[in-house]
């Protein structure tokens, strides 16, 4: 799928890109829950599928590097894909098959694939390189939950900067709480929290950073919360709060 047709079937259609860049205020009150969903994760034959960016490769230059970008979506996040869709298939022909001897390691596999292939979507479309801002219900929420968003910020630049190994920091909404926390994830879905919904994943991977900052993870991860689209983290608070009220 081109960047166009990506663009019209609605990933990123929303008010801020009807109105053009820049062009963010919004009337006091202004629900943003009937917009499309931005994350697709699934393609037009139903098997998983790598999304097209919403921007292109080079387009967060100088914040974040074009070669990192290419790699990390074309190469990395697009073996998550396949190695989603392959465990799917596995599980679904051991059904068939009646025969469970290696399930152990399908569930393994989609695990590790799926937590993947989840968090990069939302990664990928929480990142712009256009001007963005918070809703009032997004401050709202951070200001209820963290104290401030100076608190919330300072939080989630320790939690992600202090991932052991390979992970992400991350922002989720709690809907049987309707509060947010501030999560660390070790690979892609070890320390999960059932029930908790990502809406802000930083990838701390080394893949993600280390052509362009080496071992420097706190520079990237402010680089990175310099590019955040807060419109997006906040229509998929919004959406969520909507849903699950
Ligand atoms: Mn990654």
């Amino acid at each position: 799928m081109d960047k166009r047709t990506f663009l019209k079937t609605g990933a990123l259609v929303g008010v801020a890109s009807l109105m053009g860049a820049g062009q963010i205020a919004r009337a006091e009150g202004e629900k943003l829950a009937a917009y499309e969903p931005i994350d697709k994760f699934v393609g037009p034959d139903g098997k998983y599928a790598l999304p097209a960016l919403p921007y292109g490769y080079a387009d967060l230059e100088p914040k974040l590097d074009a070669q990192t970008m290419e790699l990390h979506h074309s190469k990395h996040h697009l073996s998550y894909v396949n190695g989603l869709n392959a465990a799917t298939q596995k599980i679904a022909e051991a059904i068939q098959a009646d025969d469970f001897s290696l399930i152990k390691h399908w569930e393994r596999e989609l695990a590790f694939h799926g937590g993947g292939h989840f968090l990069h979507v939302l990664f990928w479309n929480s990142m712009t390189n256009k001007p963005t801002a918070k809703t009032e219900t997004l401050d709202k929420y951070l200001r209820d939950s963290f104290g401030s968003e100076e608190n919330f910020l300072r939080l989630f630049k320790a939690a992600s900067n202090s991932v052991e190994g390979s992970g992400w920091g991350m922002l989720c909404y709690q809907p049987l709480a309707d509060k947010l926390v501030v999560l660390q994830a070790e690979k892609h879905h070890n320390q999960s929290q059932w029930l908790s919904l990502p809406i802000l994943p930083i990838d701390v991977w080394e893949h993600a950073y280390y052509l362009k900052f080496q071992n420097r993870r706190p520079e990237y991860t402010d680089a990175f919360l310099s590019v955040v689209n807060w419109e997006n983290v906040s229509k998929r608070l919004e959406r969520l709060v909507e849903v699950f009220k």
